[in-house]
């Protein structure tokens, strides 16, 4: 059947997850821990201590979700694997029983008809490697390469597509500058030594892959940001430069061949623990490049000093926020797709992230209106098909997310799902969101 929306054909409608947001099983079947186990345990490290031990439970509940992915006849299911499941400490031969999970997970995906999208990392380090040094140290990114190989010998006759790890700036900086994130840490120094090392990581995974003769497409996905100019004025337009440049070209320029972004390495090069060959790992040709995008911010330019290397300041907005206090702007999307497509040489991109997060109520027969998410998707699905009208080789997008789940440092305060989850009973039951969605996918959204 033909599109009603002009979208192409096969352009791919999915949705996204990830382990540690669903999973629960936190201790079963031989799974070690991980470093958002320990933060999660950690008082105050998230709001209303609240843990991903049993999340969404779809350690067990997956069928559930796979139903639910059938019933929207979503395309594909972008979903991580628990590092831990397979290898409990980070290192050595695999947990069958973990492998053994997702090995159903893709099963029953594929026979469901939904397309597994397979992402190896998503935050969650063995805590046995965040003991050696986590990121900071070189051998995780060996560690990580020996267990992406072990993903692909038992896995790879059956994922078509791959990404190596979700977002490494927040892995990086919320999780080593900030201190939002696991392992926590506010050091300028380790931030950026993790940088490098997750490159290095993902690039090291990407070499395997080919090495391993897999047939399938290969990816990462990044959350980058250029924000708005202010005004027109050139130092402005300048500052959205420079406010881009951790957040996008700190990634997208090594992936693409062209090292680090002179700015930052004039600031912050004797930190890199660059060795000789590394560059060309990092470089490794990738299929596509996923973008995580939720929201657009606007900056002017400011004095630059020690507080603010890059010399920007955020300015305020006028556009509504979600309950993240992120701003709505679907043109936003448009913009950076445009921008990443024009300034690197990306095969393919997919949107694998966007949606939002509102106070969803219930209403009294139980059903969540949520027209506000509704809206977010409607606008951010038209903004990707003016991408396309644009030229960007756009070929699909993910929604986050399929359920409500565990958003980190805000635990279950912050519902992302277009199905909610009852915290006492997990029962999951689809918004009014999830049948606007099905309708997206069918051509009838816009
Ligand atoms: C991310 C993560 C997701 C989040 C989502 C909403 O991209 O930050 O992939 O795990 O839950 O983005 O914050």
């Amino acid at each position: 059947m033909n599109r009603e929306d002009g979208f192409p054909q096969d352009f791919i409608w999915g949705c996204s997850t990830s382990c540690y947001q669903i999973e629960g099983a936190a201790k079963e079947d031989g799974k070690g821990i991980s470093i958002w186990d320990t933060f999660a345990h950690t008082p105050d490290k998230v709001l209303s201590n609240h843990t991903g031990d049993i999340a969404c439970d779809s350690y067990h509940r997956w069928k559930e979700d796979i139903a639910l992915l059938r019933e929207l006849n979503a395309g594909a299911y972008r979903f991580s694997v628990s590092w831990t499941r397979i290898q409990p400490e980070g290192k050595g031969a695999p947990n069958q029983k973990g492998l053994d999970y997702y090995s159903r997970l893709v099963d029953g995906l594929c026979e469901a008809g939904v397309e597994p999208w397979l992402e190896l990392f998503h935050w969650d380090l063995p805590q046995a490697l965040e003991e050696k040094g986590g990121w900071r140290n070189r051998d995780t990114a060996m560690r990580f390469e020996e267990y992406a190989g072990i993903m692909y010998d038992h896995i790879g006759d059956r994922v078509g597509h791959w990404t190596s790890m979700n977002e490494p700036w927040c892995a990086a900086f919320l999780g080593h500058l900030t201190g939002e994130h696991a392992p926590g840490l506010r050091d300028r120094r380790a931030a950026n030594r993790a940088v490098h090392h997750l490159l290095l990581a993902h690039g090291l995974a990407t070499r395997a892959f080919r090495r391993s003769g897999i047939k399938g497409e290969y990816g990462l996905v990044i959350n980058p940001s250029k924000p708005r100019p202010a005004t027109l004025r050139p130092e402005d337009a300048e500052a959205s430069e420079r406010a881009s440049i951790e957040r996008t070209s700190l990634w997208l320029d090594p992936i693409f061949g062209r090292s680090y972004p002179r700015v930052f390495m004039d600031i912050f090069g004797s930190d890199m623990p660059i060795e000789a060959g590394d560059m060309d790992i990092i470089s490794e040709p990738l299929d596509f490049i996923g973008v995580n995008y939720y929201d657009e911010e606007a900056v002017r330019a400011a004095p630059c000093s020690t507080q603010n290397p890059y010399g920007f300041e955020f300015v305020p907005t006028y556009q509504k926020k979600t309950d993240m206090g992120w701003e709505i702007e679907p043109s936003g999307l448009r913009r950076i797709l445009s921008y990443i497509a024009n300034v690197w040489p990306c095969k393919k991109i997919y949107v694998t992230e966007n949606g939002a997060a509102f106070p969803d109520k219930q209403d009294a027969d139980g059903i969540v209106r949520d027209y506000d998410r509704i809206d977010y998707i409607k606008g951010h699905a038209n903004a990707c098909g003016d991408a396309i009208k644009q030229g960007v080789p756009l070929k699909g997008y993910f929604l986050w997310s399929l359920i409500d789940n565990f958003e980190w440092s805000f635990g279950y305060n912050r519902a992302f799902g277009i199905v909610a989850v009852d915290r006492n009973t997990l029962e999951r039951r689809p918004k009014l969101s999830f049948y606007y969605y099905r309708d997206l996918i069918a051509g009838f959204g816009l």
